[in-house]
């Protein structure tokens, strides 16, 4: 398998760290990382796009050329073809709260804060627009403000002693946040604090930027 990757990038970060998550539970996985280099518009050509058709990272290319081009489903298609070691938890009822967490921090935090940075200082150079960077924000505020108040009971992951996918993803929203120096969680102390234990786990060392 071939991971198309994106340094730095929210949903590509997202994968990177349930990709370290795994490894350090012990499972192998048989992956290589190609990163896409998208100043080379590397991800515009025929031959990328017809790995994607939207031209977004991640994507995973499987052994027989099929692709999966969508972060989430190939995080759930890993965890099919690796089962041991879950990244999202032992019962039912842990995964339905674990995946409720993940939808929380993709569609309330990864995708406004994204859409916030290029908004404003897009790493890839997107034109400003402080209409939707200002709609982006007043949503990431309602959502942060619910989360520092879930954080506040000090737990070491988001569900609690055992890292899921959805800290995989909230880490993805916050490393892309460190390009608009919006990382300044100041306002929302339980969740910087999850943030500076999370970063200096062993695991995701290597997959975090700066
Ligand atoms: N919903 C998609 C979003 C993918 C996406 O927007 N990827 C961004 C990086 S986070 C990208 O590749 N941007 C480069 C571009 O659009 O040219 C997913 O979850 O994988």
């Amino acid at each position: 398998m071939i991971l198309h990757d994106l340094p730095g990038a929210p949903n590509p970060t997202k994968v990177r760290l349930y990709l370290a998550e795994k490894m350090a539970k012990g499972v192998t996985l048989d992956l290589e990382i190609r990163k896409v280099n998208v100043f080379k518009k590397a991800n515009r050509t025929a031959e990328f796009l017809a790995k994607n058709p939207f031209g977004t990272m991640p994507v995973l290319e499987l052994d027989d050329g099929r692709t999966i081009f969508e972060s989430l489903p190939i995080i759930e298609y890993l965890e099919e073809k690796y089962p041991q070691g879950s990244m999202w938890g032992e019962t039912a009822e842990e995964r339905g709260q674990a995946r409720t967490l993940e939808r929380v921090a993709d569609v309330r935090i990864l995708i406004p804060s994204a859409t916030y940075v290029h908004a404003t200082n897009s790493p890839l150079g997107w034109p400003a627009n402080p209409a939707i960077a200002a709609h982006a924000l007043a949503q990431l505020q309602v959502a942060f403000s619910w989360l520092n108040r879930e954080l506040a009971d000090g737990r070491p992951f988001l569900m609690g002693e055992r890292v899921t996918v959805a800290d995989c993803t909230l880490q993805g929203a916050l490393q892309f946040m460190r390009f608009r120096e919006l990382e300044n969680l100041a306002e929302f102390e339980n969740i910087a604090r999850w943030s500076a234990d999370y970063r200096v786990r062993e695991p995701v060392k290597s997959v975090l930027m700066f």
